[in-house]
């Protein structure tokens, strides 16, 4: 089944009005604050693969907007029992307070996902129809080189309800054309009370031009109030409410901002990055080696820049990981060209 725009919320509040002038005319265009939904099918679920349909909203929303929501992907059992564990864990890394991997605030952690063989799940982590969505805008096998998740904490005396300044991962001087693609699945359904992401739909356009703060800083990416305020006028950012279950793919270079949880349940999102084949991104991911047969039967349509630890040094060490802007998601050898 397809929807186009979000229907779930009023729909005269979403629509915005731009006036263009076309050869002395005045054409009204409407673009709407939401983002598109694709409600996948169970037996597109099952199947691993979009109709055709499906997977053209998808494509064109990623173009026109850097942003698409997938519906009813992954089965809710199996994201309970990564969310027990990671709701603990995200408690602990707040505790490390200026030690920790906070991103902007220390609301709002980086962590990563425990890759052993209880928590590895390839419907998850490898989600083929995420897949089938990345490699129609990114080309055929997409590296993937970056498996984190980014928790959003309820407030607490000591850390108050703070949002992250809008921003763009892309914090670097990067191609015009799409060459990387989140795949964001939160691990509860997400609204603007618990931390739903600010996003900026049809901001994927812009470069580093726009932003300030130098990639390294902590708080790198960030975008100029100047733009912020023109781009307000065009086209509001919104919070969507994302259900549970769903995949939100987005391109890197989206605006965007974490959000204060209100809530009482940690909100945790898992965030894995396709880059293009001819991205040249150096990370790779630690993976247990008790998962590396599961890894190979399911990864044939990606390239996964991966290493095998024992699940013993995997466990010990995978809540060592580094605050979001800290990552290197640029390419190495870059190009001196003029596009
Ligand atoms: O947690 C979120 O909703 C977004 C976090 C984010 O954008 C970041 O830390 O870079
Ligand atoms: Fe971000």
């Amino acid at each position: 089944m397809i929807s186009g725009p979000i229907t779930s919320v009023t729909r005269t509040a979403l629509l915005q009005a731009r006036t263009h002038q076309l050869a002395g005319i005045a054409m009204t265009r409407a673009f709407s604050t939401n983002s598109h939904v694709v409600k996948v099918s169970s037996s597109e679920r099952s199947s691993g693969f979009l109709n055709d349909k499906n997977l053209e909203i998808a494509n064109r929303a990623l173009h026109a907007d850097g942003l698409v929501v997938l519906e009813d992907v992954i089965e809710h059992q199996k994201l309970d029992l990564l969310n027990e564990k990671m709701v603990t864990d995200a408690l602990y890394l707040q505790g490390l307070g200026d030690k920790g991997p906070y991103n902007y605030n220390k609301g709002n952690i980086q962590q990563d996902p425990p890759l052993t063989s209880t928590y590895f799940d390839s419907s998850i982590f490898l989600n083929p129809i995420a897949t089938q969505v990345t490699s129609s805008v990114l080309g055929p096998k997409p590296r993937l080189s970056f498996i984190s998740s980014n928790s959003a904490l309820p407030p607490s005396p000591l850390y108050p309800p703070s949002r992250q300044p809008v921003h763009s991962d892309a914090d670097f001087s990067h191609p015009s054309s799409p060459f990387a693609l989140v795949v964001n699945i939160p691990l509860i359904t997400m609204t603007p009370e618990n931390g739903s992401t600010e996003i900026w739909l049809g901001t994927h356009c812009f470069g580093k031009e726009c932003q300030e703060g130098e990639h390294g800083e902590r708080a790198s990416g960030r975008i100029r109030e100047g733009f912020l305020e023109q781009r307000r006028k065009t086209r509001a950012p919104c919070q969507p409410v994302v259900q549970k279950g769903s995949v939100v793919v987005r391109d890197l270079r989206l605006w965007h901002a974490g959000m204060p949880n209100w809530g009482n349940d940690v909100r945790v999102m898992l965030a894995m990055i396709h880059f293009s084949g001819w991205f040249r991104n150096p990370m790779d991911v630690n993976f247990s080696e008790h998962v590396k047969e599961e890894l190979g039967k399911c990864s044939e349509d990606l390239r996964i820049q991966g290493k095998f630890v024992s699940e013993e040094k995997l466990l010990g060490s995978y809540l060592e990981g580094k605050y979001g802007n800290a990552y290197y998601f640029d390419q190495r050898e870059k190009l001196d060209v003029e596009f």
